[in-house]
């Protein structure tokens, strides 16, 4: 490594070691450099029997390193295959484990409870001498930041964070090269982040182009500004991921990264996940939905709900207990559908008012006097209204 390399590199802190109780995963440190700088490199999170198990019950899903079929990979993604829930049982443990929960809920601030998968897909990237893929090819990214394909709308301000953003390797840096290169932000001035960030193309009019020099070329004609911009601001103050089996980058949707070539032949697996907080629903499900799978005749699904803890359950989608959707007849009715394959609705029975706060219609805000008042306000707003339009009215008829 030279000596620009190495001044390059980000490397990863020990996540806090697991203890007896569900204490703390991230120091302090690793959740500051995240609401701040916008990213935490963290290795130990998982142990390192899981991460060799997911690493080999996904191999076979993708083709080997070298092979002509890897030659076509171009792209994100494992075609479907590997979303969740996958045919991998680690993949599934690790995307749900309670470590990973555990540490995103410190880097949002949230109860467990409120925070919601959107995706989790293994994928595998290949070293090519040549981008096959031209504009769109993935191998060497232009810098950019992950929001666009993941809201609808724009990240919050920087300290109300929607999102953690998570990239997990499972291979070595040394032997395949292709670092994730990513853009730290340096306090509230940064001028990388002075929002809104759209300066990368396919964002307010520009098209869409994945590879780093076709971007370059293209923006050099489209927006020399933005070109130069990002010259200045974002490639020239990239880190690169130090990774080894386990390393996970944790950033944001607003953070600006990249993928860079792998070794010419070599092959990386790497874990995309992110959640979001509950009431985020601009941020779309990447995939198609856990529900879809409940009919697998594997019953990944099924059983993933069954023995998973309420929180875990949670962040797919379960209601909690105590939510308003518990009535005693969706009690007793999905008791009925998945009590058979293991899961405990006691805590949701032990949660359940009586049907002392039930009203026939459940999804009505839990306040009725809250209710009564927004009712009351737009009453007398219409009223006011309508007293504004005839005094209007009355007012041009006088000028006519
Ligand atoms: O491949 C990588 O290291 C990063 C990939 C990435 O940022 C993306 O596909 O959005
Ligand atoms: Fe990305």
């Amino acid at each position: 490594m030279n000596e620009r390399d190495a001044k390059k590199s980000a490397w990863p802190t020990d996540a806090i070691e697991p203890g007896p109780d569900n204490g703390p995963v991230l120091y302090e440190e690793q959740v500051r450099s995240w609401r701040e700088n916008g990213f935490a490199l963290v290795d130990g999170l998982f142990p390192a029997d899981l991460i060799g198990r997911a690493r080999a019950e996904s191999l076979p899903f993708f083709p080997a390193a070298g092979s002509p079929e890897s030659e076509a990979v171009t792209d994100y993604g494992s075609q479907g295959a590997m979303e969740f829930p996958t045919p991998s049982d680690a993949i599934n443990e690790i995307t749900l484990h309670p470590r990973l929960l555990g540490a995103v809920s410190q880097l949002l601030g949230l109860r467990l409870r409120d925070l919601r998968l959107t995706q989790s897909e293994p994928w595998a990237k290949y070293g090519h001498e040549n981008s096959s893929g031209g504009s769109l090819d993935n191998q060497d990214q232009r810098m950019h930041v992950d929001y666009p394909n993941h809201t609808l709308t724009h990240p919050a301000d920087w300290d109300m964070p929607e999102a953690v953003s998570i990239l997990l390797y499972f291979d070595r840096v040394e032997e395949c090269g292709g670092a994730t290169e990513f853009v730290p932000r340096e306090g509230p001035d940064d001028p990388a982040y002075q929002g809104p960030l759209v300066r990368t193309p396919g964002l307010a009019g520009l098209e869409f182009v994945n590879d780093r020099r076709e971007a370059a070329a293209y923006l050099r004609d489209a927006a020399p500004d933005t070109a130069q911009w990002r010259e200045e601001n974002l490639y020239a103050r990239a880190r690169s991921v130090h990774y080894r089996p386990g390393t996970i980058l944790f950033y944001r949707q607003d953070l600006w990264h990249r993928g860079t070539p792998l070794r010419p032949g070599a092959r990386r697996l790497i874990h995309n996940m992110t959640f979001r907080r509950k009431e985020c629903e601009w941020i779309s499900t990447v995939h198609q939905g856990w529900a879809w799978a409940m009919y697998r005749s594997s019953k990944v699904m099924v059983k993933l709900l069954a023995e998973g803890s309420v929180e875990q359950r949670c962040v797919l989608g379960f209601p909690e207990p105590g939510h308003s959707y518990w009535t005693r007849g969706t009690l007793d009715a999905v008791r009925a559908r998945l009590e058979p394959w293991g899961l405990d609705m006691a805590p949701y029975e032990a949660a359940w008012s009586g049907g002392a706060n039930e009203s026939p219609d459940h999804f009505a805000p839990s306040d009725p006097s809250g209710l009564d008042r927004l009712h009351q306000e737009n009453a007398s707003l219409r009223e006011e209204l309508s007293a504004l339009r005839a005094r209007l009215s009355r007012e041009r008829s006088t000028r006519r």
